[in-house]
């Protein structure tokens, strides 16, 4: 059993801890992963290019990102769309569009974490995707054909450009993604969350917009409810600690 001086030590250095991590939390509302392409920070950017031009305002990306977002395997990860056929222009649409919301969004400071992987150090995980733009995204694309499911990993890039692994074969996209939320979920190894949540609830993340960008409010809401659910935590550490000192008291 530890002596109720350490426990105590214990206990206000935890204290000390949390309250340190919510002061870094300050500026997780606009600010840029550190992966392959992003700025350091986010800023206007007046030159985006036509998908990406609704980050305009303020984006974590470049010009030359933005027009690089257009265009088949780009130099930003040589990635290879019609990696089993031609992917379908509406398909790929939303593909660009992602690719935009990836390297542009400021707002995805909530789901950001570190990673251990060669072409970024951080990567975004769960964040809660808006229903339409889910199920808009896999109707446009469940007449095309994939070979896998995850696309981050796996890949046979002996060429430069992705292509089926061995012992993999092309197959129709409702067999690779029964749902909308399989492919959402699974296509860039839980980048996004499927949720019921439709674009006018305020609580859910658009890939698609016009205007004002609208996740600037969802990221609050939800960084607002971690800061809830910290500073509970922090309440219960406080009691702990309290706790602890009058028995040392006494
Ligand atoms: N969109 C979203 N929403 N989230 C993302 O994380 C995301 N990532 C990319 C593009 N759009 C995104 C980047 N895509 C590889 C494959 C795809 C890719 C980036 C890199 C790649 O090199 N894969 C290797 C493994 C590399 C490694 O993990 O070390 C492979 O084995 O295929």
């Amino acid at each position: 059993m530890m002596p109720t001086c350490c426990r105590a030590m214990q206990v206000t250095l935890a204290l000390l801890l949390a309250l340190s991590s919510g002061v870094l939390s300050q500026d997780k509302l606009n600010m840029c992963m550190d992966a392959k392409h992003h700025k350091v920070k986010p800023g206007p950017e007046g030159d985006l290019y036509k998908q990406c031009e609704p980050w305009r305002d303020n984006a974590c990306c470049t010009a030359n990102t933005s027009t690089a977002a257009h265009n088949d395997s780009s130099y930003l990860y040589n990635f290879n769309w019609d990696h089993c056929g031609i992917m379908s222009s509406k398909c790929k649409r939303h593909f660009i569009q992602d690719t935009c919301f990836y390297e542009c969004s400021p707002h995805l400071g909530p789901w950001i974490q570190k990673v251990d992987q060669s072409w970024r150090k951080e990567r975004i995980l769960d964040v809660p995707l808006c229903m339409e733009d889910c199920h808009e995204w896999w109707e446009d694309c469940k007449d095309d054909i994939t070979c896998k499911s995850d696309w981050h990993k796996g890949w046979d890039w002996s060429s430069g450009v992705n292509r089926c692994p061995d012992g993999s074969k092309c197959r129709k996209w409702t067999e690779v993604y029964p749902t909308p939320k399989d492919m959402c979920e699974k296509i860039w190894s839980n980048s996004y969350i499927y949720t019921k949540l439709s674009k006018t609830s305020g609580r859910c993340m658009q890939l698609w917009f016009t205007g004002p960008n609208p996740n600037t409010k969802v990221a609050e809401h939800y960084l607002n409810s971690a800061r809830q659910q910290q500073s509970f935590a922090l309440t219960t550490l406080l009691f702990l600690a309290l706790s602890s000192f009058s028995v040392m008291i006494y």
